[in-house]
């Protein structure tokens, strides 16, 4: 643990929220890529989760919070327990969505939801058919939402900016690693012109742009402990307007892999239809109501979309020399793109299949 986040630093941040109680400890939680969370306990009745937001990947902190506080509220008055099925944020003592410490972090701080647990791989369509429910209904509760939200990271899922940034790692080539990944590279440009046809879609509008989570693997859902149901959407940053298949397709990323996401056995990954149906029936049954028909004819082929761009920014980090993705070991993100190439390939020959699901769902 770096020394910025030492115990009596973090006690002090925490205490800087307004919290029921007194602080009486702060521990790192979970693994995320981007942010450093952590956990706090009070001698009052709840915990919270603080986290430190990362401020290399999100270029305006506070314009991200308002998208969340947005958001956030905008769920809240239609759900029927608002504390345990959206995030609820806490304020810093100042009255504002986030505190700055010394050094320029931006922490932020909302309620921990009890009784609730994440998952790292489905293991079950149940789980699956829950988890496509819950995103079905974060989008559906969303569907008229109205007001201005900020781009927190500029061409998220835009494919002409991520080949944009693309071409420029190569030929900075910072790491002096691309010599040494001919069939990585191949496997991107072999696909660039599909891909690129894809966002011509979202570009000339004939998918239309909603409010989208548009991180949706499978652990940034929390499902109540005791139902089993999808109960709330976590990881609220990159809430923006794009399309609501970017959601479906991050989701069957991690859902329907046989495998973790970083599975340094290949042959352990493959698209599991099974799962791929469950997530799908789920989710339609939320969203079957506002999705046009031009989502409908794209849906099957957003996982494919959105693997590729996952594929394609891993390869990226790895190329620029690990900058953006934390990693844990020195080849952790060359081990992602080639686990999520082997997905990308599965999801390829069994494409005539998901279509055939999806269409049998509609
Ligand atoms: C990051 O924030 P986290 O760890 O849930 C990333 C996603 C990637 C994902 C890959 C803001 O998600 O886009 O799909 O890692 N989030 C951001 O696991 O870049
Ligand atoms: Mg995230």
């Amino acid at each position: 643990m770096p020394s910025r986040n030492d115990a009596e630093t973090l006690r002090a941040i925490a205490g800087s929220f307004s919290l029921e109680g007194r602080v009486t400890g702060v521990e790192p939680l979970g693994d995320g890529f981007i942010n450093d969370t952590f956990i706090i306990t009070t001698d009052g009745p709840r915990r919270y989760i603080l986290q430190r937001k990362n401020g290399n990947v999100f270029q305006d902190i506070p314009a991200m919070m308002d998208n969340i506080a947005a958001v956030t509220r905008h769920i809240r008055k239609k759900v029927r327990d608002p504390l345990r099925e959206t995030l609820t944020l806490v304020p810093a003592n100042d009255g504002g969505y986030f505190h700055r410490s010394p050094d320029g972090g931006f922490w932020t701080v909302c309620l921990f939801i009890e009784d609730t647990v994440t998952f790292d791989v489905a293991g079950t369509p149940e789980l699956a058919f829950q988890g496509g429910a819950g995103i079905g209904r974060f989008q559906a509760l969303l569907s008229d939402f109205t007001l201005p939200l900020s781009d927190t990271i500029k061409g998220f899922h835009d494919m002409r900016w991520r080949f944009r940034q693309w071409d420029a790692s190569l030929r900075a080539d910072k790491a002096g690693r691309a010599g040494g990944l001919p069939e990585e590279i191949a496997f991107i440009e072999g696909r660039r012109q599909e891909m690129l046809d894809f966002w011509k879609l979202i570009e000339d509008g004939t998918i239309p742009k909603r409010v989208a989570h548009n991180d949706t693997k499978l652990s940034n859902i929390l499902f109540d402990r005791a139902s089993g149901r999808a109960l709330c959407a976590i990881d609220l940053d990159t809430v923006m307007r794009g399309t609501v298949l970017s959601d479906v397709g991050d989701a069957i990323r991690s859902y329907a892999n046989n495998t973790a996401e970083d599975d340094p056995d290949y042959s352990r990954v493959w698209l599991r239809l099974d799962m791929y149906e469950a997530y799908m029936r789920g989710y339609l049954r939320e969203a079957g109501g506002f999705l046009d028909e031009a989502e409908k004819r794209w849906m099957a082929f957003a996982p494919l979309y959105i693997t590729f761009e996952q594929v394609l920014r891993f390869l990226m980090d790895h190329i620029d020399g690990d900058s953006y993705y934390k990693t844990k070991y020195p080849e952790h993100n060359l081990v992602r793109t080639r686990s999520q190439m082997a997905l990308l390939r599965s999801m390829e020959d069994s494409y005539p299949q998901m279509q055939e699901i999806v269409a049998g769902l509609l």
